[in-house]
C-alpha cells in the first residue's frame, strides 16, 4: 500500500508554516530589494520573523526607497560579505536562527563559510539542492535533486541525496516519497550508462532495506517517471513510474537544463533549498521571481526542524 501523503501545491506547503511565526530566518547580507521585499512578506504571512545582517545603513536606506517594512526585524551590522556571511552562520549555530537566507553575497563566499569544518553548518551529511515545481501537467509537486552543488555524483553521492531528499520530503508529512532514479532508458546498461547501474544497485539497496522511507525505482526514463501511459507503452511494471514525487537527476547538467526548461518553457511555479546542512539554506539568485524567492522561503521553513 502507498502510504505516502500527496503534497499537491506550494499553497499547502504555505500552509503547514503560515500563522505560527515561531521561526527565524538569518539573512546573509541583507542589502538587496528583492531579499528583503521576501522577508517582509514572510512576516506579512506569518510565515517567519527574521534577523538581517549586513550593513545596517545600507539595509535603511534601500527599506526605505522601495517602502519595504523591515520595522520588527533585529538588524545585526557587518562591515563586509565576509562578516555578514560569518555572522548569519554563527546566528543559526547559537540557535537563534532556524534557516539560513543568501542576500547580496556570492553562493561560493556563503557555501564557503558553510562548509567550514570548525564554524560552519556540517551535519555530518552530504549537501544538495533540492528543487520544487509545480506545473498543470502533473497531479502533485514535483521535487528534484541536484541542479546546483553535487556535479557529477557517484554512487555513494547518490546514496546521500536520496537519503538527503527522502528526510526532506518526510518533513512534508510525505510519509513514503516515491523516487525515480533518471537515465535515458529504462533497462541496465553495464559500462555504457553508469547512471543506468548506479539506479540498479540503489533500488537493491533500498529492496533489502539499506535505504527506508521511500518507495524507489529505477532506471527509469523521464517519460516514465510521471506517465502511466508511457510505462504501459513500454511494458514496464512499476511502483512509481507515473507518481514519481522525487526525480533524481544522473549529473548537474541534466538536473540544471531541466531546472530551467520547466521554469522558462513549463511554467512552472518553482522553489529551491539546499538540504543536508545542519539547517535549510534559501540560495536564490536576482534572477529569481518573487514568487520562486516566497516560495524557496516557505519550503525552507516547511524542511527545517525544530532544534
Ligand atoms: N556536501 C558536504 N560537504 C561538501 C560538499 C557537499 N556537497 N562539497 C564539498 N564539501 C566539503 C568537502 O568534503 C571538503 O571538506 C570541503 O567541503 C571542500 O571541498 P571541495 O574542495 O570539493 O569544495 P569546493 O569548494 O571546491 O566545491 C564545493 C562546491 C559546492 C562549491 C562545488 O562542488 C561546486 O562548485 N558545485 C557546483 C556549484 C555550481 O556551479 N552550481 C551551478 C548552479 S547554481
Amino acid at each position: 500500500m502507498n502510504r505516502s501523503m500527496k503534497t499537491q501545491s506550494f499553497d499547502q506547503i504555505l500552509k503547514r508554516v503560515k500563522g505560527e511565526l515561531n521561526k527565524t530566518i538569518a539573512v546573509a547580507m541583507a542589502e538587496e530589494e528583492e531579499v528583503l521585499a521576501a522577508v517582509s512578506m514572510a512576516y506579512r504571512e506569518r510565515l517567519a520573523d527574521a534577523v538581517l545582517v549586513g550593513d545596517e545603513k545600507t539595509i535603511r536606506n534601500i527599506s526605505a526607497e522601495h517602502d519595504i517594512d523591515i520595522s520588527a526585524f533585529d538588524i545585526v551590522q557587518a562591515d563586509s560579505e565576509q562578516q555578514a556571511v560569518v555572522r548569519a552562520v554563527q546566528l543559526v549555530r547559537g540557535h537563534l536562527a532556524d534557516v539560513l537566507m543568501k542576500g547580496k553575497c556570492s553562493t561560493a563566499t556563503l557555501l564557503k563559510a558553510v562548509l567550514d569544518k570548525q564554524h560552519g553548518l556540517r551535519s555530518g551529511n552530504l549537501l544538495c539542492h533540492l528543487a520544487a515545481f509545480q506545473v498543470d501537467a502533473y497531479h502533485k509537486l514535483l521535487f528534484m535533486s541536484d541542479a546546483a552543488m553535487n556535479i557529477r555524483p557517484d554512487l555513494l553521492t547518490k546514496v546521500s541525496i536520496v537519503e538527503n531528499t527522502i528526510r526532506a520530503t518526510q518533513a512534508l508529512g510525505m510519509e513514503k516519497p516515491k523516487i525515480a532514479l533518471l537515465a535515458a532508458i529504462e533497462k541496465v546498461n553495464p559500462g555504457a550508462m553508469v547512471c543506468t547501474e548506479d539506479a540498479a544497485v540503489i533500488c537493491k539497496m533500498q529492496e533489502r532495506g539499506q535505504i527506508k522511507g521511500a518507495i524507489i525505482d529505477g532506471p527509469l526514463a523521464m517519460d516514465n517517471a510521471i506517465s502511466h501511459k508511457s510505462c504501459e507503452v513500454k511494458g514496464i511494471a512499476t511502483t512509481v513510474g507515473g507518481d514519481a514525487d522525487i526525480l533524481i537527476m544522473p549529473d548537474i547538467e541534466s538536473a540544471n537544463i531541466f531546472y530551467k526548461t520547466m521554469a522558462y518553457l513549463g511554467c512552472a511555479k518553482t522553489a529551491g533549498i539546499i538540504i543536508g546542512a545542519k539547517v535549510p539554506i534559501i540560495l536564490t539568485s536576482r534572477a529569481d521571481s518573487d514568487e520562486t524567492k516566497f516560495y524557496s522561503l516557505a519550503l525552507g521553513m516547511a524542511t527545517s526542524q525544530r532544534r
